[in-house]
Formats: C-alpha cells, structure tokens, sequence
C-alpha cells in the first residue's frame, strides 16, 4: 500500500477536507497541488521544509514524500545555531518554502523551492519502498546539538495503521488539533495520519482552548498543557461533549487533568507513549478499558520489556519499576550518521533503550513513572536537552557557568530553568539571546544568577543540589 495512500486515491472533491489556520483544500486539490510540488524536486534525495502551521508545509511535506524525497522539517522560529545544525547535518539539497505569506527562516546560500498554493500538476510517481527514508526529525539528547532521527516510510505505516485499529480512527472522522508540524505528534500523527486514513483534518493554528471548542471535530489531539487548559476552561471543554475521542500524549497527563477533563466532557482521555525515535508504541484502545494513570498497551508488532540497570529483565507484576526498553515496526532506522549514539541507545540483543523509567502491570498496561536523565527537560510537551540551552548561554559574552534543569511546572508540565555565573547581563536579555539562538520554547523561562555552581569533587556540576538548596 502507498504510504499517503487515501491522498493518492480518493476522489473526494468537497472543499476543505484539510484545512491549516484557514486555508483548506479537496482531496484531489490537495494530492494535486502534492504533484507540483513533487514534479519540482526533480530526483532530489533530501530536501528541508520549512514548517510552519500552514497548508504550504503539508503540501510540501505531501509532494516530497509523493516524490520519494526526504523531508527535513526545520521548526520557523529556529534560531540561526539551530537552523544551521539542522540545515547542515541532514545535507539537505534544497529548502521547500511556501511561495506567499511570510517567511521567517534565513537560508542564504541554499537553493529554495517556493511551495506554490496555485499550481496543480497531474503526474503519478511510482511508490518508493518502503524502506525507504521518509522523515529526519531533529531531537535534543541530554549534551550537544539535536541529533537526526531517520524514520523510514515503514515505520511510519506500521505506527499510524496501528493507531488507525487501536483508535477506530477512519474517513468518518474530522481530525482536530494545533500543534507543532515539525514533530512526530502534530506531524506524523496530524498530518501524516489523515493523508493516510482519510479522517479530515482541521489545524486550528495556536491550540488554544476557544479554538479547539469551535471545531466540533470527533478526534482530537493535545499534549497534557493544551488539555489542562481546556480542563481549567470548563465552557469549552464541555463543546468536547459531541467529539468522539480525546487523546493525549507527549507528556505525562496529570491524573486531575484527566479526571477534570472527564467530567466536563463526558469523555476520557485515551492516552498513548511514544518517542520520536520509536513513534508510538503503547496506547489505550478506544474501545477498550481507560485508565486516568497509565498509557495503556502496546501497538500491534510492538514488544515491551522492563530492564534493570545491567539491561537484565524485571517482572511485569505492576510494582517494579525499572527502564522501558522497546522492539517492533516502529522504529526508527537510525541518528543520522551517529554510529556510536546508534549503540549507546540500543542493547547488545536489539531493544531500543527509552530512557523512560515504567511499570508493567499483570494486565499488560504500562505506566509511564519517569526518565532516567534529568538532562532531558519536557515542558509544554517538547523535549528540550539541557545541554543545547546550556551551549547557548555559553555563547553569551557575560555568561562564565550555566546549568539548566527542568522545574515542576503546573502549565507546561516542567519549566526549563537556568542557572547561571555572570556578569552584567539581566534576565530577559539572558531569555531574548536563546530565544534567537534556537527555537523560542527552548528559551528559559526564568533565569536565577548564582555566585559559583555546586560541583563534586571531579568537578561536575551537581543539579539536584541546586533545586534542593
Ligand atoms: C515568547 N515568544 C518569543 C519569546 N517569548 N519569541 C522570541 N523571544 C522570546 N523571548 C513567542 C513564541 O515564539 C511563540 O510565538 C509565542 O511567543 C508563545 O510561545 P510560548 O510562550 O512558548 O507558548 P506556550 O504557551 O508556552 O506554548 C504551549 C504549547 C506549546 C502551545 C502547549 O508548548 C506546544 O505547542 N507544545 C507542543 C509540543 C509538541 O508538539 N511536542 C510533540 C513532540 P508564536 O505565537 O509565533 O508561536 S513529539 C513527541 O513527543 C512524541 C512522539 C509523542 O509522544 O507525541
Ligand atoms: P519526543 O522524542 O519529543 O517525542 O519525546 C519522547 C518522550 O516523551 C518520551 O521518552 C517520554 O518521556 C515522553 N512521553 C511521550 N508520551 C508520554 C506519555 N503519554 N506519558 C508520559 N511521557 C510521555
């Protein structure tokens, strides 16, 4: 089967069956406006996409994939270190930018591809195989610049045919949500998603509750900070009443938000796990049991296993705690050009180290309990490396030492918090400089200025030490 195989077939002319902020198309609009796109990149192997919430980024994204390039997504408000990393790391042969409205990236010296939202083209490309490499989405690790994450177009298959049975998800339903379309959930579950099964899509720009109430969808998607939102909205949760399934991911859904949620909707929220590096693995079915504290089962062809700290395996009885490790479909091929990342991450036997520490429970149900590093920061659902911030608070000229943690946060889950050694330089400076550097969320929310870092005797820095003192 084709990867966008509902894109590739249907026939369906109605007006905006996907729509981004506004701007919709047809089916047939949409896979021929897919086509010009895809006539343009002549043969290209890897082409970057800039991807900002607009249907110029899914008619990119659609054409390249029809075309059997691969797609870069480079997030619009990465700063120049993050944007050229990204730019210069995948090798990217060109950037597909859309041709209207405004652009916000700098790319001098690399070829551009307008996205052209009025030409249309009819051509027919064979499928590429399905090994072949889809996606190379750009992740943070606990040290160092975001790593490539090679997805092939069969793992993407595997993961969205997989929610597709777990979640009843069909052309019957009108996908809902507002996130980012430069990572796994806003773009391979809400763009990708539709493109293959066929539900219509509705991205409603900023997620925010009013938004989310107006779209009268029967599907919808959010990361725990959009759903404690609505939670704490309660006339626009209750519009969620006529919706059909709310699902959750990306973070840990606090258990009042999932409960709050139920109440005012009626509904529960299906929650699911996954990585970038693995899609998703584990979910609640929608027609299945729901529970407010764990993610729920593997998808099909996934397997689970818990680890102790010598990789040796634990008991699945719902008590102990140990490292999730994971095996199937899903996962993906590989950090791009990073052998020695590719073996520190796998087991000897094959299974992918998550980082996450889980229980499993006698019925199978997973529960998500925390990571392993606390140098991998979730706030707001994306996953930010402290030390990527830390590089870039270097990079300022009044900064001597800087340290950054994630701090409990009741909106964004954790708040990426900075210490820092340095001299004459405020706060919101500190906050402005990063937010130019990389991409504005992984900016510090707060910066506290201490006199010297606390560090052991072999001189690491000792982070817990500074949350507790
Ligand atoms: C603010 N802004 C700034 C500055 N401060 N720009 C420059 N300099 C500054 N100092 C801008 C931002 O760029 C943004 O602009 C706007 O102000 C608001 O940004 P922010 O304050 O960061 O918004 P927020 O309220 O904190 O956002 C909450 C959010 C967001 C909407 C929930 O965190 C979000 O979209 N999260 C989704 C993350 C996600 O998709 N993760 C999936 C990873 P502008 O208005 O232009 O945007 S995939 C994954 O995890 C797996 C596989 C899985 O399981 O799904
Ligand atoms: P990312 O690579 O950005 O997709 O982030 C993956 C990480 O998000 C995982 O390793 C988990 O720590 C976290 N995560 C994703 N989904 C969930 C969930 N449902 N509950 C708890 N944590 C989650």
């Amino acid at each position: 089967m084709r990867l966008l195989s509902w894109l590739s077939e249907s026939v369906d002319e109605r007006p905006d069956a996907v729509q981004v902020n506004d701007r919709g198309a047809s089916w047939v609009e949409l896979r021929r406006l897919a086509a010009a796109v895809a006539d343009d990149l002549h043969g290209l192997d890897r082409v970057a996409v800039e991807a900002s919430t607009d249907l110029a980024t899914v008619v990119g994204v659609a054409g390249a994939l029809l075309a059997g390039t691969a797609v870069v997504p480079v997030p619009p408000d990465a700063g120049p270190r993050e944007r050229d990393h990204i730019l210069r790391d995948s090798a990217a042969e060109a950037v597909l930018v859309p041709a209207h409205g405004k652009r916000r990236g700098d790319y001098s010296g690399r070829p551009l591809i307008p996205v052209d939202l009025t030409r249309r083209a009819d051509s027919i490309r064979p499928e590429p195989d399905p090994a072949e490499t889809a996606l190379i989405l750009y992740t943070s690790g606990t040290t160092g610049a975001p790593k490539g994450v090679v997805l092939s177009r069969r793992a993407i298959a595997a993961c969205l045919d997989g929610l597709a049975d777990a979640w009843g998800w069909t052309p019957d339903d009108l996908l809902v949500h507002g996130l980012p379309l430069f990572h796994v959930h806003g773009l391979v579950l809400g763009v990708l998603g539709p493109l293959r099964l066929g539900s219509r899509l509705q991205h409603v720009g900023r997620p925010t509750p009013e938004r989310y109430a107006d779209a009268a969808g029967s599907l919808y998607f959010g990361v725990p900070t959009i759903w404690s939102r609505i939670a704490a909205a309660p006339a626009a949760a209750r519009a969620l009443r006529s919706a059909r399934l709310l699902v959750s991911g990306s973070a840990a859904l606090p258990t009042a938000v999932g409960t709050g949620l139920a109440a005012l909707t009626g509904r529960r929220v299906v929650q699911r796990y996954g990585m970038t590096e693995t899609l998703i693995t584990v979910s609640a079915r929608a027609d299945g049991p729901h529970r407010p504290d764990a993610v729920g089962l593997p998808l099909p062809g996934v397997r689970t296993r818990l680890v102790d700290d010598g990789d040796a395996p634990l008991p699945a009885h719902g008590e102990t705690m140990g490292e999730l490790q994971v095996r199937g479909p899903t996962l993906f091929d590989g950090y791009l050009h990073r052998p020695e990342a590719d073996a520190a991450s796998h087991t000897s036997d094959g299974w992918f180290r998550t980082g996450d520490v889980a229980t499993i429970g006698p019925d199978g149900w997973h529960q998500i309990v925390g990571r392993a590093a606390t140098d991998l920061i979730k706030s707001g659902g994306y996953r930010i490396g402290a030390g990527e911030v830390e590089d870039a608070l270097l990079a300022h000229p009044g900064v001597r030492e800087a340290a950054v943690v994630g701090l409990p946060d009741s909106d964004l889950g954790q708040q990426v918090t900075a210490y820092v050694v340095s001299d004459g330089v405020t706060e919101s400076e500190l906050i402005d400089f990063v937010a130019r550097q990389l991409s504005a969320h992984k900016r510090p929310r707060q910066v506290r200025r201490v006199d010297a870092l606390p560090r052991n005797a072999l001189g690491k820095v000792q982070k817990s030490r500074l949350t507790t003192e």
